[in-house]
């Protein structure tokens, strides 16, 4: 059995915030050493919330030069700017039509996302389509994600299994890798939601947050009634946050965090998690700061883009073939 492809996309979003890096990022640095690996900044998925245009290229080159500060090494990977590979688009506009209104409308993230706006996209609805054809693009067995995209990741084995019934054994049909401590950290400021780059900064810590930043931030989490630092998401789940957080900055486990800080304050706790964060951020800021803006930089991503596009063009040809498209 050949080792299987890994594929998994950031959304240039907002600023990249340690929820990133512990469910996801930090996956891909270990990933890359054991499989053919694609990482992609998924500039087509932001464009499905109204964004600032001069925002948005800033900071596609910013999360592709943060993915590499990460630990991410382009002679081992594939790394590259979605719209850069227009197949991505052109496979998502063919899954269209293997793919139901039900499915699209009844996604979470959908509900969620469309909840309180005044007007809705249809960008909004087919975001989960364009993921299932970044991913079957590459053949990719294994999707790296926290566990906000178990359902998106779902519907892509979906659309793989429909593919290969009607047409003929086509797609790998992949994987979710999501990890069982980190998968899901939580906002600062209301622990009860996923921490998210689109919401306001006070409830995340950015990858680029300078130390007293992280340091305020943390010093601000909201807490839970009582004096223990234990973990118990349920009961406490702002305390239980922080301790997942400290536990994969500081590489210790959660348990063993627990025991270190039996007895301490809370202030202490958030000081003693600050540290922890500042440390692990520190090399990532020092890298990022040489990349951005940098000719190294821009050669990275066409060299990446090229790479992708010749994997990417291997399989909507296919694909074309199959569904009665005259090639040209
Ligand atoms: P937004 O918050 O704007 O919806 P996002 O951060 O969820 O964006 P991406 O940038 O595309 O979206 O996410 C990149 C990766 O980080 C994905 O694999 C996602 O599952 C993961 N991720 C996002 N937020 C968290 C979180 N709070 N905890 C763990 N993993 C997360
Ligand atoms: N939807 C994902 C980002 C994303 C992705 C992908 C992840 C787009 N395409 C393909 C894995 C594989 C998110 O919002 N986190």
């Amino acid at each position: 059995m050949p080792m299987a492809r890994v594929f998994s996309g950031v959304q240039p979003s907002g600023d990249l915030t340690i929820g990133n890096y512990l469910g996801a990022l930090r996956h891909f640095v270990v990933l890359q050493h054991e499989h053919e690996c694609y990482f992609c900044v998924v500039d087509l998925h932001a464009l499905t919330l109204p964004q600032d245009p001069g925002e948005l290229r800033a900071r596609t080159e910013k999360v592709a030069a943060l993915l590499l500060a990460c630990g991410l090494d382009p002679a081992r990977v594939t790394l590259f700017v979605q719209s850069h590979v227009p197949a991505h688009a052109e496979l998502c506009w063919l899954f269209f039509g293997l793919t139901y209104l039900g499915e699209l409308s009844r996604m979470t993230q959908f509900k969620d996302k469309a909840r309180n706006r005044k007007t809705v996209t249809t960008g909004l609805l087919n975001y989960p389509v364009l993921m299932a054809a970044d991913i079957l693009l590459y053949q990719a067995g294994l999707v790296p994600v926290g566990d906000d995209q178990k359902q998106h990741l779902e519907l892509a084995r979906d659309i793989a299994v429909r593919f290969n019934n009607r047409f003929g054994e086509t797609f790998v049909v992949p994987e979710p890798m999501i990890a069982k401590v980190g998968a899901r950290i939580m906002s600062l400021d209301d622990p009860t939601r996923k921490m998210s780059k689109s919401e306001t900064p006070d409830s995340y810590v950015a990858l680029l947050d300078p130390p007293e930043v992280v340091a305020a931030k943390l010093a601000r989490a909201v807490t839970d009634s009582g004096r223990e630092i234990r973990y118990r998401p349920k009961e406490k789940p702002g305390i239980s946050n922080l301790l997942t957080i400290y536990a994969l900055s500081a590489g210790k486990t959660v348990r063993e965090a627990e025991a270190e800080f039996d007895g301490l304050g809370y202030a202490d706790f958030k000081k003693a998690v600050a540290e922890a964060v500042v440390e692990t951020l520190r090399p990532i800021q020092a890298r990022y700061r040489e990349l951005i803006g940098s000719a190294e930089l821009r050669d990275i991503l066409r060299e990446g883009s090229r790479r992708a596009a010749d994997v990417a063009a291997v399989t909507l040809r296919t694909v074309q073939e199959k569904m009665g498209i005259l090639l040209p």
